[in-house]
């Protein structure tokens, strides 16, 4: 097999006063952090969609990107030379995982038979290079949004023909997930939602969907998946309303209709600001709720109201995604996953090797700064402090759960003035993040 990327070397690090572009400034594999290599905190993973299928197509012009590697789209031969552009680049980047959607891997047959038996001999393929590289698949998931007939969505569909499709769909991705050993299986609703409440029974399309989920499950663990399942919350974009909006909305889902003990949440960062909350937000949402299961790695553009999908620059942002995870104790089957594609003006192969240099260096520079500020210590030594009301006297009680509304009425009564809340000091917490990151 001849090499893809020519003219591009394998990534190594050199350090930050390196000026070589191809190469890491700060991601340095086997360095530990906090008694851990960065490897294994991060688990980098690449989006087959965006990577090796996307050519920066928009809705105003065709794609700039040449991703035929050779081969002509659309054909068996282009699947195969994209699993060996792919694998290569892997390698030459050290990312250890992939993930793709069913659809990324080979072009649709005219009959499911067909297409199912495509992606057997893609997976077949696949199998092998991972056997020789050493890559892992971190979760695949099945495209249930391109296809037309997917129009008035999957498992929120009016058509019980298209939700069987669906059902198939699912049921080969898991299958071939199961056949590469992932670790995750991911449920994105991109159609699950609706344009307008006039044509819309949202409680069996949500309903219809949970039972699909649940489905699904059954069938994961009867083929022996033991893997996470994720749902990956997004409010808008295709639809004008998604049901899984946000992370709290799609806890209260999978409780709603008992998924919670099998499903994870997959936080993706642009998603988050689309919904109007920040990433470390909902990374939060998901901690608290023991349902922090693995990230979709990329930033959105706050002045733009759509996905853009941003290779991670920003390391404020990548500092307090780092310090939710830590915080959490680490990804269990997760990871990092790029959901983020290149410019459209940043068409060549370097700008794929820049993009994803770019990312991981801002994420291992994030997961430094994270460590950094659990060492310091400062940030946590105030939270706790100023709860501390509640560790004695009337707020211990509180928490005991041992205090009924009329005794704390009583108390009030008694204490005349209540004490004064402690300021919440956010501009030293802040200054504290800037010392911590910049002070050395
Ligand atoms: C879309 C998105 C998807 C999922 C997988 O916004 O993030 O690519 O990550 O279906
Ligand atoms: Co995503």
């Amino acid at each position: 097999m001849s090499e893809i990327f020519t003219d591009l070397p394998k990534i190594k690090f050199e350090g930050a006063k390196s000026q070589n572009p191809l190469a890491f400034k700060f991601y340095d594999a086997g360095k530990p952090v906090l008694g851990k290599p960065m490897r294994e905190h991060l688990r980098f993973a690449m989006a087959w969609w965006h990577n090796m299928c996307a050519t920066g197509a928009d809705m105003f012009g065709v794609g700039t990107a040449d991703k035929s590697f050779g081969a002509v789209p659309g054909t068996m031969e282009h699947a195969f030379k994209k699993v060996d552009a792919g694998f290569e680049f892997m390698d030459k980047l050290s990312v250890d995982y992939f993930c793709f959607h069913d659809a990324d891997l080979i072009p649709e047959a005219e009959t499911l038979a067909e297409t199912n038996r495509r992606i057997d001999e893609i997976t077949d393929y696949i199998k092998i290079k991972m056997g020789e590289s050493g890559k892992k698949l971190l979760w695949g998931t099945a495209n249930m949004f391109s296809n037309p007939r997917y129009k008035s969505g999957a498992g929120s569909t009016n058509c019980a023909d298209v939700y069987c499709f669906a059902a198939a769909q699912i049921k080969k991705a898991l299958d071939v997930t199961q056949k590469l050993g992932g670790r995750g299986y991911v449920f994105w609703g991109g159609r699950e939602g609706y344009e307008t409440l006039l044509n819309t029974d949202v409680k069996f399309e949500q309903e219809n969907i949970a039972r699909l989920m649940r489905m699904a499950v059954d069938y994961g663990r009867a083929i022996g998946f033991r893997g996470d399942f994720y749902i990956e919350p997004k409010p808008k974009e295709p639809m004008k309303h998604q049901y899984d909006f946000d992370a709290a909305t799609a806890i209260g889902f999978l409780r709603q209709y008992g998924l919670d003990k099998d499903f994870k949440l997959n936080i993706e960062a642009n998603h988050a600001t689309l919904a109007g909350h920040t990433f470390s937000h909902e990374l939060r949402i998901a901690a608290i709720n023991g349902m922090l299961g693995s990230i979709d790695a990329n930033q959105g553009d706050l002045l733009l109201g759509w996905d853009t999908d941003e290779f991670p620059f920003d390391v404020y942002e990548t500092t307090m995604c780092m310090y939710e995870v830590l915080k959490v104790g680490g990804l269990t089957n997760g990871g990092l996953n790029f959901d983020a594609k290149n410019r459209r003006p940043s068409h060549t192969p370097p700008d794929m090797f820049h993009g994803f240099i770019l990312g991981m260096d801002a994420f291992a520079l994030g997961l430094i700064n994270a460590a950094k500020l659990i060492e310091d210590g400062r940030i946590d030594a105030f939270i706790k402090e100023r709860y501390a009301s509640f560790s004695g006297g009337i707020g211990k009680k509180i928490v005991s759960g041992e205090a009924t509304l009329s005794e704390l009425a009583a108390y009030a009564e008694e204490m005349g003035k209540p004490a004064d809340p402690a300021s919440g000091r956010q501009e030293m917490l802040q200054g504290i993040v800037n010392a911590v990151l910049f002070g050395d």
